[in-house]
């Protein structure tokens, strides 16, 4: 039998996940998903994360090194930043165009509020207090955090990516600035751990269709426990409010994406997509953008044709601050907060989340749920009530898998629009280019 393609054993592994979830929530055994099945899935998402720093480190002093004009580097950090801020303040538009149209908060009803609110206080208390400690930081913390004091320290964490490309780039830079005769055998040596661990995620990914199927079953037992009827009650009363928010996210996948791709890059939409599929699945999954990073580099270098000089350093900076998906989460939700509080924004307020939202994307970590804590940042801006959190917890882990998927998406098609205008080469080229 033909060999199936690792994408299609990934989509596999997520509908059997899926269906043993649910089966396992009706038949009230969620507990027996959360001893047996949900370890494989902090497995695969640990593999996935032992070799996010190590491949960032190698790749990127790879891809420094074998730069021979420096400047270059500079060149495109700027371009990928002015890009990434770009299509941040796109997404963070269209979800407030979207959310002013539907009003998905108009006519939520006191009573259903004060539920939600006193439903989920504790949990809205707690990412309020991890949202001050990022507020009580000064203003140049992002720039501070950058410099680790110690690289040890620096890759002992998949948060501290930024600290890994400061150093990676400080070491290819003196590799350049040192004589040829002496760089050549660290040049080769990082060349060829570059071959070593890009085989080490071909490895992992062998598992990724199992580990994928434990942590969909594991994250539908988690959300619904034995009682799905009563998940599925909390989700209804936010179906509109889901649905806005995803209407906005598959707008950035199916039309801004291809379209900035297919017009500066003449890139073929179908084999974007192809090849940047499994990295999707890996965000969907696992709704950290970090753990995604591994495959999310393989995919854009391997199948995108991307040199690795750019997707060593664009996706990993990408990964870490260019987050549009989440960007126009944080616009649908604030204001959809201030819908079911009756406040009515002015123009000037919503123009003011584009900024907040934009900052506060780029601020929240590559992991799961981040997104929600810079949330209380854009809320306290505008007056509106941290605590409101509470209105949108119960869809969020669903709706952070998607924005996840949107954050990768972002990150790669920047890749390869970098990579077009920095070597003025299509790298796959459209069929009617
Ligand atoms: N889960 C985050 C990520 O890894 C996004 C978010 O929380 O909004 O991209």
């Amino acid at each position: 039998m033909k060999k199936l393609a690792l994408h299609w054993k990934i989509i596999i592994g997520m509908g059997l996940g899926l269906i043993f979830g649910l089966m396992l929530s009706y038949t009230e055994n969620a507990g027996f998903s959360t001893d047996w099945i949900k370890p494989f899935g902090t497995i695969f998402i640990r593999l996935l994360k032992l070799i996010a720093v190590p491949l960032v480190l190698i790749s990127l002093v790879n891809g420094v090194s074998s730069m021979t004009d420096l400047s270059k580097l500079s060149k495109m950090g700027s371009r990928a930043v002015g890009i990434y801020l770009m299509t941040t303040v796109v997404a963070v538009t269209i979800g407030l165009i979207l959310v002013n149209i539907a009003e998905p908060g108009a006519g939520f009803s006191t009573e259903l509020r004060e539920t939600f609110m006193t439903k989920f206080a504790d949990t809205a208390n707690s990412k309020t207090q991890l949202a001050q400690e990022v507020q009580g930081r000064s203003p140049l913390q992002p720039l501070l955090d950058m410099v680790p004091g110690n690289i040890f320290g620096a890759m002992s964490s998949n948060k501290n990516m930024l600290q890994v490309i400061f150093f990676a780039i400080l070491f290819g830079t003196a590799l350049v600035a040192i004589p040829q005769e002496q760089s050549k055998a660290v040049k080769e040596l990082f060349a060829s751990l570059d071959k070593v661990i890009l085989k080490i995620v071909d490895l992992i990914m062998k598992f990724a269709p199992y580990g994928v199927f434990a942590l969909i079953a594991s994250l539908i037992t988690d959300f619904a426990g034995n009682d799905p009827s009563k998940a599925t009650q909390l989700l209804a009363a936010l179906g509109k409010y889901s649905f806005v928010v995803l209407i906005g996210l598959f707008t950035m996948i199916l039309l801004v994406y291809p379209t900035l791709l297919k017009v500066f890059a003449k890139v073929n939409y179908k084999e974007f997509f192809q090849g940047i599929f499994p990295a999707q699945m890996m965000a969907f999954s696992t709704s950290s953008s970090a753990a995604a990073l591994p495959v999310t580099m393989k995919q854009v270098e391997e199948e995108l044709g991307v040199s690795e000089e750019t997707t060593s350093f664009v996706l990993p900076l990408g990964a870490t601050v260019n987050m549009d998906g989440t960007c126009l989460y944080q616009g649908v939700a604030a204001v959809f907060i201030a819908q079911v509080f009756g406040y009515d924004l002015s123009l000037s307020e919503q123009l003011s989340i584009v900024v907040t939202a934009t900052l506060a994307s780029i601020g929240s970590a590559a992991v799961p749920g981040a997104g929600i804590i810079m949330l209380i940042i854009v809320l306290e801006q505008l007056g509106l009530p941290s605590a409101g959190i509470a209105l949108i917890l119960a869809p969020d882990r669903i709706l952070d898998m998607f924005r996840t998927v949107v954050n990768v998406t972002g990150d790669a098609s920047v890749a390869i629009l970098v990579d077009k205008t920095m070597n003025n080469k299509t790298p796959i080229e459209s069929d009617n280019a």
